[in-house]
């Protein structure tokens, strides 16, 4: 079954949003099978955005994706990639259309609550940076049949 990471960002925790966005996967029918609460450091921030190193908001966005706890997740389910991607909604939440979590929550790009994997690769490699596997777990749920 595909996995996905979804991290709450720094500001989703701040703002008190985490029941809400937690429940907006469960709904969906989706299967959380890993989550911490904790503070990403220096070099997992910079693993886990390498393919922005290059880019001018770069040290900003280091800056504020340490800057406090995030909530770190796994989420598994039948194309789980992009079923979250829309879920999220787009990066700037000025496009991200009503009903997404961004379009619905979030005002700027730099504070946009939540990432999503953007590729089953970019999962896999993301997964890695933030959990051992060990705490992913498998299990099977009573609806797992009914989505
Ligand atoms: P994420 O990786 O955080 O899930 O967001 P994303 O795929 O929708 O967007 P991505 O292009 O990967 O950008 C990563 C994060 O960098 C910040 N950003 N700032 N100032 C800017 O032009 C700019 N562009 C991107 C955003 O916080 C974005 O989520
Ligand atoms: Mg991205």
């Amino acid at each position: 079954m595909e996995k996905t990471y979804i991290m709450i960002k720094p500001d989703g925790v701040q703002r008190g949003l985490i029941g809400q966005i937690l429940q907006r996967f469960e709904a969906k029918g989706l299967k959380l099978v890993a989550s911490k609460l904790m503070v990403v450091s220096k070099a997992q921030a910079e693993k886990h955005y390498q393919e922005h190193v290059e880019r001018s908001f770069f040290p900003e966005l280091l800056g504020f994706i340490t800057s406090g706890p995030v909530l770190a997740m796994v989420w598994e389910g039948d194309q789980a990639v992009v079923t979250c991607r829309n879920l999220i909604g787009k990066t700037n939440p000025v496009e991200a259309a009503p009903g997404t979590i961004r379009g619905d929550l979030a005002l700027h790009t730099g504070m946009n609550l939540i990432h999503g994997s953007d590729s089953v690769e970019s999962a896999e490699r993301e997964i890695a940076i933030f959990f051992e596997q060990s705490e992913v777990q498998s299990y099977t749920k009573a609806a797992d049949q009914w989505v």
